[in-house]
């Protein structure tokens, strides 16, 4: 370690400070580590970080996701899972069909349900709060993590009420929390290049708000690795970290590779591990106030999100029982799943201890 430390230059010795006095770095150093850095010196750093706040320890859960529908109005470009109506591989779930999926799984032992899907009206506002009623009564202790910000805006238009009273119709009738997604880069100029047309980057602050003020946590999502510039993902960061100064409202964040293929945004190559390993030190390292970062193992497959730790991440989602798509109709993993065993085996095996956690993180024993 000496001997790193007396090959640093003026700038990483800076960092290395902050990092050993329990500081965030600046925009600047995030700006410097994602353009000369070595991968080793952001594994060095964000280790040393990660170990300030966690020690040995990884977190996962034991989760599913349901994807109710796969039809949606707003065709984000990037986007290789929507469908339009009609599509013949197009869904669309039946209340007692997503009952059952739950069902399936409950002697698993799993403690959360993440509901993604498209916006399509025939899935509303009424027929989720009918739906989240009869969760709460066949499985009370399940954690229901639903929606992101864009759906939440589709229920406040499509019923002509506020965020406010959509959020607080779903908080009564057993939604938990709201999932990251949707954040994309958080400039409008970005946005209307991958996903034009969909909640802009002000709104999507504005429900994530409304949502932490009336007690409902949210995680937090950046979608990169197409169009947008280092500064972009760092002016998105500090959006987030501005946010969670005034609300402390975000469990987690989470870093989304853009992956190329089923999707029309026309780029043709996905950013290499390295990039994506340096991002996850540079998240790690800038944003400080929220305490989770997610190495979301579906995305980016189970031994990057391993390595993923050693660049600063503390959680990789959890065992998935091949409940979504939405990655693998990119072209990530193409049947996820972990058994809470292989999930623990591989933490171990990396030398890492594997803890599971509920949704906000409080540990299960
Ligand atoms: O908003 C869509 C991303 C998000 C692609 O809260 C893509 O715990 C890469 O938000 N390449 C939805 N990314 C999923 C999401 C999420 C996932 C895991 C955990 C949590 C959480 C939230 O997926 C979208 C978008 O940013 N996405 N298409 C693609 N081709």
């Amino acid at each position: 370690m000496k001997n790193f430390i007396n090959h640093l230059n003026n700038i990483e010795t800076e960092i290395y400070e902050l990092i050993l006095n329990g500081q965030p770095i600046k925009a600047e150093h995030a700006l410097y580590l994602y353009e000369k850095s070595s991968p080793a010196v952001c594994m060095i750093f964000a280790s040393e970080k990660r170990k300030q706040l966690y020690g040995n320890k990884v977190f996962y859960n034991k989760n599913i996701h349901v994807e109710v529908t796969n039809i949606c109005t707003k065709k984000c470009k990037f986007c290789s899972f929507y469908r339009e109506e009609g599509d013949k591989d197009s869904w669309e779930l039946s209340e007692e069909e997503v009952l059952n999926s739950i069902n399936e799984k409950i002697g698993e032992g799993i403690t959360e349900v993440h509901f993604t899907g498209g916006l399509n009206p025939r899935r509303n506002l009424k027929f989720f709060t009918n739906l989240f009623r009869k969760i709460r009564t066949m499985f009370p202790n399940i954690h229901i993590k639903a929606f992101t910000a864009v759906e939440i805006e589709f229920f406040s238009q499509m019923e002509g009420i506020s965020y406010e009273k959509v959020l607080n119709e779903l908080k009564s009738s057993g939604m938990n929390s709201l999932a990251g997604g949707g954040a994309e880069i958080l400039n409008d100029e970005i946005r209307k290049k991958i996903c034009p047309g969909k909640t802009s980057s002000e709104k999507w602050l504005e429900i994530h708000q409304t949502a932490h003020n009336l007690g409902i946590k949210s995680n937090c999502t950046m979608l990169y690795g197409h169009v947008e510039t280092y500064a972009d993902r760092i002016n998105h960061m500090q959006k987030l970290i501005d946010l969670q100064s005034k609300t402390g409202g975000f469990n987690c964040f989470i870093p989304l590779k853009y992956k190329i293929y089923g999707n029309n945004i026309g780029i043709n190559n996905e950013v290499s591990l390295f990039e994506e390993l340096k991002n996850y030190a540079v998240s790690r390292l800038f944003i400080q106030n929220i305490l989770h970062l997610k190495a979301y193992w579906p995305m980016s497959g189970i031994d990057n999100a391993i390595l993923a730790v050693n660049f600063g991440a503390d959680d990789i989602d959890g065992t998935i029982f091949e409940s979504t798509k939405i990655y693998s109709m990119a072209g990530a993993v193409s049947k996820p799943v972990m058994t809470e065993s292989q999930i623990r085996e591989k933490i171990l095996s990396a030398g890492f201890e594997p803890i599971e956690r509920d949704s906000e993180y409080n540990i299960k024993n």
